[in-house]
């Protein structure tokens, strides 16, 4: 067996000009484990024999007196001629089965994997850690595989999950492209939900060369890094868990009350069509209103402590960029953020957009129709099974799917993202990955009027700002404030069709409001129609991809 080790913060070396300069590597690697390293993969592809022996060793007194391994890339000679720890392999390195019965079974065998085989192999021979890659394009090797990125190595922690033992005990590392502003949603993101209740199989650390090798202070850089990898992200502080809001909805209430007494920002990045009618919403609700779609602004509105919502609507490359700067700068204060994937799916331009800005960051809430939900699926790395949803046949309206195929559908990518999700529709369905809830408020006329969906997005993002500790109560609360206030302006004799709903509708969430924060609130509770739903695995129709 071979020891235990700590692979949070693993170094890879590169002693190449572009990204070690003039200095010295066996003085970078000390700064960088003082900073926080844990393990130190040596990685010299040029040098001959003797100055690889000469710097491995030299490196390995300096991982010795810090108690960090240190092992050998590619070269096993090497890792015999000092005695460290042991080595790591490539896939046209050394087999692994060799190199074990050359270094015996106490040293670590490291391999760098990129695909589910490749994993089962590795495995299978006894490799004791998996460098799983190439995560995102990186100028520090321009010749890796295959980018897998963030929904390829899910799937290869999936494959270790579910292959016994051995493969889920097989710890993991990604590489590439990783650095100070990724790693922390990187290590929130890189797990392998269970359809068992089993705990997930996460990441074990990340692996990286330039974001500690090329800055001046490594050290700095590598304690930086360390308590990032450390450490849950701002936005992830309060973990999603079941919720018992469907049979108690007083904190719907408090929720409500929240929102008016914190009045939150609402910042949105949104289109043309809906920046009026979205900054009325968000006023009669109790919000703040702010409609800004520069990404460099974003950094001062998100420690406002408000929410944003990033709707796809005019999704053009310049507006990508702004709303990447946003997503970032939000996640950076744990202010939550909105995804509203506008038409997801309907063009491929939006589909590049929709994976673009999931790559971009994490979002506490993603909300779509089910064409825009299952293009979210998609974008996730699921798979839908077309024929599965034909044969079931339609439920309502347009829609294609069962209400159990879209419950299973939501609560799939809730649990993925480890997000809030809500499919719009008739019926609404809710999750957060443990509890998946049905809504059957609202009315027609939202259907018929512009920005309704939209707004949705901008109600929700200041439910989210104002009530950080329970987003998915909060969430519920929100839609059902704008659901049943839809229901009160239709029913309202001065509206004739969807011209006078808009107006009446803006009244009738002011007055919701009002409602409630002045203690009226009971008989508004009674009105929220809320279905806790038990959802299947939907192994039928949604898989794996
Ligand atoms: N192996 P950086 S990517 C050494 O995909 C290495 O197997 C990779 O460098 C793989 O942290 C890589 O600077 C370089 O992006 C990673």
């Amino acid at each position: 067996m071979a020891m235990q080790v700590d692979y949070s913060l693993y170094l890879v070396t590169d002693s190449t000009e572009a990204i070690l300069g003039k200095r010295n590597l066996v003085d970078v690697v000390e700064l960088a484990i003082l900073g926080g390293v844990t393990i130190v993969q040596y990685r010299d592809k040029t040098s001959d024999t003797g100055t690889l022996i000469k710097t491995a060793k030299a490196l390995h007194a300096k991982c010795k007196a810090h108690n960090v391994p240190l092992v050998i890339n590619d070269r096993i000679d090497v890792a015999q001629a000092i005695d460290c720890e042991g080595v790591h392999l490539g896939q046209d390195d050394t087999p692994i089965s060799t190199a074990r019965k050359i270094l015996g079974l106490t040293k670590i065998i490291g391999a760098t994997v990129s695909s589910i085989e490749e994993a089962r192999i590795a495995v299978e021979l006894g490799a004791d850690y998996l460098g799983i890659g190439t995560l995102y394009a990186t100028n520090t090797k321009k010749n890796t595989k295959e980018i897998i990125g963030v929904n390829g190595i899910r799937r290869i922690l999936r494959y270790l999950d579910e292959s016994g033992e051995k493969a889920r005990g097989t710890k993991t590392v990604c590489i590439g492209g990783v650095n100070g502003s990724n790693a922390q949603r990187i290590m929130h993101q890189l797990y392998a939900p269970s359809p068992t209740k089993r705990e997930p199989k996460t990441i074990d650390g990340v692996a990286v060369v330039s974001a500690i090798i090329a800055p001046s202070d490594p050290r700095a850089a590598a304690s930086d890094l360390k308590s990032l990898v450390t450490t849950p992200p701002p936005f992830a502080r309060h973990a999603l868990s079941p919720s018992s809001i469907a049979t108690s909805t007083s904190p719907l209430l408090t929720a409500l009350k929240a929102v008016h007494q914190e009045h939150p920002i609402s910042h949105n990045m949104t289109n043309l069509v809906v920046q009026n009618f979205a900054a009325n919403v968000a006023l009669c609700i109790g919000a703040s209103p702010i409609m800004s779609n520069n990404g460099l602004e974003a950094p001062d509105l998100a420690k406002l402590g408000g929410g944003l919502v990033i709707n796809m609507g005019t999704a053009t490359p310049d507006a990508l960029k702004n709303h990447r700067q946003a997503i970032q700068a939000y996640n950076a204060v744990g202010s939550p953020v909105i995804l509203d994937p506008v038409g997801a799916g309907a063009t491929s331009a939006r589909k590049d957009a929709l994976q673009f800005l999931m790559e971009s960051g994490y979002f506490d809430l993603i909300k779509g129709n089910e064409s825009e939900i299952l293009a979210v699926a998609r974008a996730s790395g699921l798979r839908i099974n077309l024929e599965a949803r034909q044969q079931r046949g339609v439920d309502s309206g347009t829609s294609s799917l069962t209400p159990s195929q879209k419950a299973s559908l939501v609560q799939h990518i809730a649990l993925r993202e480890r997000t809030v999700v809500l499919l719009t529709g008739a019926t609404d369905i809710l999750s957060n990955g443990h509890t998946t809830l049905a809504i059957s408020n609202g009315h027609a006329f939202l259907g018929m009027i512009t920005g309704s969906g939209c707004t949705v997005g901008t109600t929700l993002s200041a439910y989210l700002a104002a009530n950080r500790e329970g987003k998915f109560e909060a969430a519920l609360a929100g839609l059902c404030h704008y659901e049943i206030a839809a229901e009160d302006a239709a029913k309202r004799e001065d509206v004739k069709g969807p011209g006078t709903f808009v107006p009446a509708f803006l009244d009738e969430l002011y007055k919701g409001r009002m409602d409630v924060v002045e203690d009226r609130g009971e008989e508004w509770v009674k009105r929220v129609k809320v279905e806790m739903l038990e959802v299947g695995d939907g192994a039928d129709f949604v898989t794996e991809a």
